[in-house]
């Protein structure tokens, strides 16, 4: 038994669409925490005008039943209010005789850290449109409805996740870089509470946590970098000053005193908190655009100005703490299954009550 998550849909197309299969049944969901969820993945400081126009809320067209999963896949719809500008730029089938709208025009000036140029070139496009709407982060709206129903399924196990933003000074930063008509990155740690050991495994390379946790993380947009407890600064540090003794309290459940590891430990969780860091690079949208290739004209210019965030920083706290919840859920499933909740329930508790765990 495993969680799979598939999403389809474009920044100004009509909706975004997820579709979740692997929930046990009798899950409840609570439209609220979803909706929830999405308004806090499109607060934060520098983002761009869009955000007015979304009001992002999550229908489900399926899977669900007086609030309750009924055990198969789980379709979850965010529509793009925006699409109504976008229509006849966005439409599948355009009107014929209709002038065209907006988003019609072809773009053909790649903007340097995009999608534009490779994925027009992967795809054989004429217009990196083709390319953008796709790779844009928008898509990150319907992953973070996915995620607050992971987080609904992990908190009947009391595993809690909780993402926010480390950088320092970020308004400041935005301030300065919207006035300079730039854009800032910054970076965000996820922390996951409660987290029995055993989930992840080290059988093979995609089975262990860490991974998983790794490629769900590089997986959102803008990401650049991933940590797992303490990253990079492990390698300057003496294995002595590295690694988290083994210690037990009175009444036998182990602990550790610092956590190094991040909560993990050969590919498997140990019982600490997981600990994951995101390295988001600048946006690559400039209100003063960098240099690129005419790609129609093969002459020199200017990448594609249009509307964008000057960071989005805050929303991908949000994003990374779906992706996580999302991907503990899924280990979760794995390790103990069950059609239904009561039965994933009770081999969580058998397991938990056995195991020499102190809850951290
Ligand atoms: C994005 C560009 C902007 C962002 C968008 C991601 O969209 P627009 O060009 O329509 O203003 O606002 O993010 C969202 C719409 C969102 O909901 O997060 C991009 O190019 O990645």
């Amino acid at each position: 038994m495993t969680l799979r998550l598939t999403t389809a849909g474009e920044s100004h197309g009509p909706a975004l669409v997820a579709i979740l299969s692997g929930l046990p049944a009798g899950l409840v969901l609570e439209r609220s925490a979803i909706d929830a969820d999405l308004a806090r993945r499109q607060q934060g400081y520098g983002r761009s005008p869009r955000q007015k126009l979304e009001q992002d809320v999550v229908e489900v067209l399926a899977g669900l039943r007086h609030g309750r999963t009924l055990g198969t896949p789980l379709a979850l719809v965010v529509r793009n209010r925006d699409h109504a500008n976008w229509e006849w730029g966005m439409s599948s089938w355009p009107p014929e005789g209709e002038p065209a709208g907006k988003g019609a025009k072809p773009v053909t000036l790649p903007r340097p850290g995009h999608a534009d140029l490779a994925g027009t070139i992967k795809y054989g496009l004429a217009d990196a449109r083709d390319a953008l709407e796709r790779a844009s982060a928008r898509q990150t709206a319907v992953s973070v409805a996915a995620g607050a129903v992971a987080k609904a399924l992990l908190a009947e196990i009391a595993i809690e996740v909780e993402g926010r933003v480390v950088t320092q000074e970020l308004e400041a930063r935005i301030d300065e870089a919207r006035a300079e008509r730039d854009t800032v990155g910054g970076v965000v740690e996820i922390v996951a509470r409660a987290v029995p050991p055993g989930l992840g495994s080290y059988a093979s390379k995609e089975d262990r946590l860490d991974a998983r946790l790794a490629a769900a993380l590089m997986g959102i947009q803008a990401v650049k970098g991933v940590e797992i407890g303490g990253g990079f600064e492990l390698a300057e540090r003496r294995g002595s000053q590295a690694h988290d003794e083994i210690l037990a309290d009175v009444q036998g459940a182990l602990y550790r005193e610092t956590n190094f590891a991040g909560g993990i430990e050969g590919g498997i969780s140990n019982g600490e908190k997981v600990v994951a860091r995101a390295a988001m690079k600048p946006l690559p949208t400039l209100m003063r655009p960098l240099r690129s290739v005419d790609l129609e004209t093969g002459e020199a210019g200017e990448a594609l100005v249009e509307r964008s965030d000057v960071a989005a920083v805050e929303a991908l706290a949000v994003v990374a703490e779906a992706a996580v919840a999302f991907e503990l859920a899924r280990a979760a499933r794995e390790k103990f299954g069950g059609d239904s909740l009561a039965d994933f329930l009770s081999a969580w508790k058998a397991y938990v009550e056995r195991i020499p765990w102190r809850t951290r």
